[in-house]
């Protein structure tokens, strides 16, 4: 498909709202920046989402309404994010899909953060994957490192392909422990990549965000974008809205001949269900 899908993530799990005001943490805010990047180009979302406290959950009430929130008012791709915060017990991320989302992450492997650990063990990997297929959810593989590609290649052998037929993944560099945010450690993992997978996409942490935006639509990726990754968007400019760096990706991608993917297409692409 030569056109580009531009995935937002808009709130991520790491950000306190008290140091950083604009970003959305209510399901109000969420649904109007969903909006805004919808109409910036953005047709899929990747989703955590926040309690009154602002504080990251997996509470499963807050999670089926803001699904139904996001399907009822765009027509974006909905992704639930199974990585949570690093402070989830795994069996709580495993609860995640019960809000029928269209979509999951699914991170193929423990990786350090910060100055915290990302816990993914393989048990954890395996039991997302069955659930996924059986709650026909279209898992997006997130890889952190190169190890990852690895174990995504034992999963999709162990277990089939995903629901959907196709297999997606999303190069999340520059985190703290992971793949450096560098166009040689990317263009490594594509090479890696098993040739199951139908299609790629990748983000760049912080300062690495617009380098590795500029890679991967150079060498046939997609892209991710939002304020879970990267709260700058120029030097001194502190990103004041999702929707600006959504349109600045849907620019990029134009210019480079691949102008944004409808939602429609990115259904069609990842093998989402109707
Ligand atoms: N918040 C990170 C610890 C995912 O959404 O699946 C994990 C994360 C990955 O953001
Ligand atoms: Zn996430």
């Amino acid at each position: 498909m030569v056109g580009t899908l531009i995935t937002v993530a808009p709130t991520g799990a790491e950000t306190a709202k008290a140091d950083c005001p604009q970003l959305p943490t209510t399901l109000e805010e969420l649904v109007e920046t969903a909006i805004a990047c919808e109409a910036a180009g953005a047709s899929l979302i990747h989703l955590h989402i926040r309690d009154a406290d602002h504080q990251p959950t997996l509470d499963h009430g807050l999670l089926k309404a803001s699904v139904e929130a996001l399907r009822e008012q765009t027509s974006l791709v909905i992704q639930l994010s199974t990585g949570g915060s690093v402070h989830d017990p795994l069996e709580q991320r495993l609860t995640v899909l019960e809000a029928e989302p269209d979509s999951c992450s699914l991170t193929c492997g423990t990786t350090n953060f910060g100055d915290d650990v990302f816990l993914n063990p393989w048990g954890f990997m395996n039991q997302l994957y069955v659930q996924a297929q059986e709650r026909e959810v279209v898992p997006e593989f997130e890889l952190f490192d190169l190890g990852h590609v690895a174990a995504l290649r034992r999963l999709i052998d162990t277990h089939g392909l995903p629901y959907g037929g196709k297999v997606h993944v999303d190069f999340v560099t520059g985190v703290p422990g992971g793949m450096p945010g560098t166009t040689a450690a990317l263009m490594a993992g594509v090479a890696a990549l098993p040739e199951e997978v139908t299609s790629w996409s990748a983000t760049g942490i912080g300062r690495t965000h617009l380098p590795i935006a500029a890679a991967a639509l150079s060498a046939g990726g997609h892209l991710r974008v939002g304020m879970e990754d990267n709260l700058v968007y120029a030097k001194g400019q502190p990103v004041q809205h999702n929707r600006e760096l959504v349109a600045r990706a849907a620019e990029l991608a134009t210019v480079m001949q691949r102008p944004p993917l409808s939602t429609d297409q990115t259904r069609q692409l990842l093998g989402i269900k109707d």
